[in-house]
């Protein structure tokens, strides 16, 4: 048919190969053929039956989504969708992989579908900012009822072969490796039988319940924190609503409408540049794509506290051995209940059986001894944050370990040369930067000293990514990549409230931006006193430090910038806020109102200078993955794209004006950029 897509004829039964890869996305010429394959086999009479069929890894991954920012080339997908759909010879899908978005809706114009059992599908366009714009808000709630439909496009998680298959999205499970045969044979059988074919669009079995107004209203209601910011989970639930309420055609027509006002959305650009965004992380331009990993097939962790822990359990939680290895008795004891306190969490949630907890728990050798090290691939170092005593643990493990593990320090901000030059062996070293808790947080930042050899760092990338993190490469500096950035957000925010706003008000400016929390909730929740306090040398010179001579800590001390109940629900505290105002009156500086969006621009303009900064010293190799970092390192809102990405969309003049009017100097790449009309966002270090 074309260089992608095949038609071959046997025996009566035609079968269209899609072979696009690597995920057989629905490009130009994917649609061309397919429309062109369906057509001939529809218009050739010995041809009874079809079969839609893909090679390679996958079924359909979904549209090409790097062809949502350009002019459309080739038919519209609806168009190839209506020629399959008008088939009057049975249409049979045969899935493996994934069916994901657009593939799943291409799926959904066939009669039938059939599955190997790995098979998943899913509408996951929300996470694209997007929603099913090729029928998917319509078909799919006729087929699996709504309430599963807006599960599955709402939450946009793929299902499983035999979840979709109870839902009725395909109607029949096959043996692996034999699914183009079965899927032909199911074919077949439908034409030979002369089964009654109705196309979904004219089913309603999903429709018969459960599609009341109180549905809706219900979804919302439950939802209605996690669509903060969002658009397309929003009209997500109006476009099945219109499935509901409307005649296909003019549901579909609605679903369209509810398209294109996300598809052109700052947010939907945003969510699509990071989906791009997250895979570049893993290239590394000096270093070639082939470059041979290290083995890890064993883990050791020196520290059980908190951090420890939490890196220890991503490692037992993918099945590696792993050494844990403390000082005292009972600091490993107590780090090791936590390890299993936490797996018997997720127990009780259900998430995990009680032999898997067993299965990871056995994989955990408690050791008091640094020598336990001596066999293990990699060793990560997780102990106090402290210069001198990481480097002797590195001097020591420099004798244990065995000459080709690699050896990485979790620190947080410290110099990891410093650290490798501890060892006789620098290229072994690296960082492995956690976020807490690390057994959550999806970030990972890999940082890569003067020495450290170039399989070390791709190793280090490659675990990270085994572990399911999005594992981001930083050079050396105070606080790579995410720390680093997210410093001046605190110091805006300190200074800020010297000038009139108070704590609450700058904090919902940020959770109104989209936040989880803001930078005064944060400072309660982690503790004052852990940011540097020390009661000695305290001289009473910043609201944090009166805060802290007064004994209000943060949330564990039940107060802080906020007053916290039992519970730990804040309310604002009029002893905090009379410190603030006390230290407004003593600052000399204006005061006055503050909207919400000043108060964004003061806090967030100087992140987006430090990042211009990190970028021209070479920290980051690219504006994206800073903002990748930001994203899975603080929560930063993924519908802003990060802050690079998000100042562009401002304008970098604004930026440049907003540090100057607050103070700042702006950063000289940040000039550079805006002069030169470029974009921040797709900066690359050279
Ligand atoms: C839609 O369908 C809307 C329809 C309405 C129309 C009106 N397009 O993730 P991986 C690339 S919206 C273009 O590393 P995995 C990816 O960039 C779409 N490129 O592999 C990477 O390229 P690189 C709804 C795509 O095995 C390479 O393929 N569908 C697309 O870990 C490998 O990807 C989705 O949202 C694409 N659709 O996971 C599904 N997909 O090698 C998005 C992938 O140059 N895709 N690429 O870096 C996925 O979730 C995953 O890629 C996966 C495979 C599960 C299919």
């Amino acid at each position: 048919m074309n260089a992608v897509t095949t038609l071959t004829v046997e025996d009566g039964v035609a079968v269209v190969t899609i072979d696009s890869p690597p995920v057989n996305a629905l490009s130009a010429p994917v649609r061309e053929g397919l429309k062109a394959a369906f057509a001939q086999a529809e218009g050739d009479d010995a041809v009874r039956a079809i079969v839609l069929a893909c090679a390679g890894r996958t079924f359909i991954a979904g549209a090409d989504i790097r062809e949502f920012d350009s002019e459309l080339v080739g038919p519209h997908l609806h168009d190839v969708q209506a020629v399959i759909e008008a088939s009057t010879k049975p249409t049979v899908a045969a899935i493996h992989g994934t069916a994901l978005g657009g593939g799943l809706e291409v799926a959904l114009c066939c009669h039938f579908r059939v599955a190997v059992p790995s098979a998943r599908v899913g509408l996951p366009e929300v996470a694209l900012g997007l929603l099913p714009g090729a029928g998917g808000t319509q078909r799919l709630p006729r087929l699996a009822g709504v309430p599963a439909a807006l599960d599955m496009m709402v939450g946009g998680r793929p299902i499983r072969a035999d979840k979709a298959c109870e839902l009725g999205i395909i109607d029949k499970i096959v043996p692996e490796g034999e699914l183009l045969a079965e899927a032909v044979s199911y074919a077949r059988k439908a034409a030979d039988a002369g089964t009654k074919l109705v196309r979904v669009r004219d089913r309603s079995e999903g429709l018969a319940q459960d599609t009341g107004p109180e549905v809706f209203a219900e979804f919302r209601k439950k939802h209605a924190r996690a669509f903060h910011g969002f658009k397309a989970p929003a009209n997500i639930v109006k476009a099945v609503e219109a499935a509901v309420a409307l005649p296909f055609d003019e549901g579909f027509k609605r679903e369209g409408e509810l398209f294109e006002e996300l598809v052109h959305s700052n947010e939907s650009k945003a969510q699509r540049y990071q989906f791009f965004a997250e895979r570049e992380t893993a290239k590394i331009p000096d270093i070639p794509k082939d470059m041979p990993h290290i083995p890890v097939k064993s883990v050791g962790v020196i520290g059980a506290g908190t951090m420890g822990g939490g890196i220890a359990m991503n490692f037992l939680n993918i099945g590696l051995p792993v050494t844990i290895v403390e000082a005292k008795q009972e600091v490993l004891d107590r780090g090791v209940a936590t390890i299993r306190k936490n797996y018997q969490i997720t127990v009780d949630k259900g998430r995990m059986t009680a032999e898997q907890l067993d299965e990871r728990m056995g994989l955990l050798k408690p050791s008091l001894a640094m020598d336990d090290l001596a066999q293990v691939d990699l060793i990560i170092e997780a102990v106090f944050e402290k210069l001198e005593l990481k480097q002797e643990i590195f001097g020591k493990l420099d004798g244990i370990a065995r000459p080709d593990a690699i050896l990485a320090s979790n620190t947080s901000f410290l110099d990891v040369d410093a650290i490798a030059a501890a060892t006789q062996r620098p290229e072994t070293v690296v960082g492995m930067h956690f976020f807490s808790p690390a057994n959550v947080m999806k970030l990972l930042e890999v940082v890569r000293g003067e020495k450290s050899s170039d399989s070390v760092v791709a190793t280090a990338m490659a675990v990270g990514r085994r572990i399911g993190k999005v594992a981001v490469l930083s050079r050396v500096c105070d606080g790579f990549i995410a720390n680093r950035m997210m410093a001046p957000r605190m110091e805006a925010a300190q200074a800020l409230i010297l000038e009139g706003p108070m704590p609450s008000q700058v904090d919902k400016a940020m959770v109104a931006y989209g936040f989880p929390m803001g930078p005064f909730a944060m400072l309660d929740l982690v503790g004052l006193d852990v940011i540097g306090w020390d009661a000695a040398t305290s001289s009473s010179s910043t609201v944090t430090e009166v805060l802290c001579e007064m004994g209000r800590w943060g949330q564990k001390k039940s107060g802080g910038f906020y007053d916290y109940d039992e519970k730990r629900r804040p309310s604002p505290s009029p002893v905090a806020d009379q410190v603030v105002r006390d230290f407004q009156a003593k600052s000399g500086k204006q005061h006055r109102e503050f909207s919400e969006r000043e108060i964004v621009e003061r806090l967030l303009f100087p992140v987006v200078n430090e990042g211009a900064k990190l970028l021209d010293e070479g920290i980051a190799i690219r504006a994206s993955d800073v903002d990748v970092a930001l994203v899975y390192g603080y929560g930063w809102p993924v519908f802003t794209g990060g802050p690079l990405f998000w100042a562009d969309i401002v304008g970098l003049d604004r930026v440049i004006a907003g540090l100057e009017a607050a103070g700042h100097e702006p950063a000289p790449l940040l000039e550079r950029i805006a002069a030169d009309g470029r974009k921040l966002h797709q900066y690359q270090v050279a």
